[in-house]
């Protein structure tokens, strides 16, 4: 099972239950109006592409049949900005890693949204997008994947093996050991890098959206090039915070003169 706490919990204790379990569901973290503000910004750019698209780059039977996923939110939506320089999200991210960087880095944000149809995904652990940093590893990359619509067992809610963070590496999950995360839309499922999970299968009608956003130490690159995502006319007009956190420092869109 997965614990889930409020967005009102202290930090430290929801950080004690991350460490425990490897994913912890925070209740609430945005409310309803938000999420659907998010989504309400990402549909259009939804609509505009194919199934089995993740930005136009063709089908993967990894990223799914029935999905699609987007990146270069910020370009997106403004509100973008305002969930990843969240104070919960980025306080825990700050004390997560603490004493083992200088600072932290969004490596990619994804929309994810499952189709009707969709199967379960091949459950995997994110920090192994870095498989020169050999597990066991210290916490390296830590998640959120907020729920722009409600997540649910049918629909396609993420499978997590709760303490599988901890697991030596060659440890496969048995059925039994897996559980979903099953969450109101404006919730989030945080989760360690190391924690065996997926997408879950959809078999109903409605589309389930998640939004990804993932923390990693500064020492390490992160999966999306941010610059080339988001574009300079935006880049330049974020806020200060959310420039550092995409690492869209002012050389990366100034021109030699
Ligand atoms: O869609 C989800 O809930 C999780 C997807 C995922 O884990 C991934 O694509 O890496």
């Amino acid at each position: 099972m997965l614990t889930t706490l409020s967005r009102d919990t202290p930090q430290d204790e929801i950080l004690a239950v991350l460490d425990r379990d490897g994913g912890v569901i925070v209740e609430g973290l945005l409310s309803g109006k938000q999420a659907d503000r998010l989504r309400g910004d990402f549909e259009p750019h939804l609509a505009a592409v194919e199934w089995s698209s993740t930005d136009g780059s063709g089908p993967s039977e990894f990223f799914g049949l029935r999905t699609k996923r987007l990146h270069g939110l910020l370009a997106r939506s403004s509100a973008y900005g305002e969930l990843i320089t969240h104070p919960l999200l980025v306080g825990l991210a700050r004390q997560r890693f603490s004493g083992r960087c200088r600072s932290i880095r969004i490596s990619t944000g994804e929309l994810m949204a499952l189709g009707e149809g969709e199967s379960v995904q091949e459950l995997h652990r994110d920090a192994d997008s870095w498989p020169f940093v050999p597990a066991p590893r210290p916490p390296i990359l830590f998640s959120a994947n907020l729920a722009l619509t409600e997540f649910s067992a049918e629909n396609g809610a993420t499978v997590v093996v709760p303490g599988s963070h901890r697991w030596p590496k060659e440890r496969k999950p048995e059925k039994s050991e897996e559980t979903q995360a099953v969450m109101a839309k404006g919730s989030a499922l945080l989760y360690d890098g190391d924690v065996i999970h997926g997408g879950g299968a959809n078999r109903t009608p409605e589309t389930r959206i998640g939004c990804y956003v993932g923390y990693l130490v500064s020492w390490l690159r992160p999966l999306e090039d941010h610059h080339v995502t988001t574009g300079a006319e935006v880049a330049q007009k974020a806020s200060p915070e959310v420039q550092r956190l995409l690492g869209l420092s002012g050389d990366g869109w100034q021109v030699i003169p």
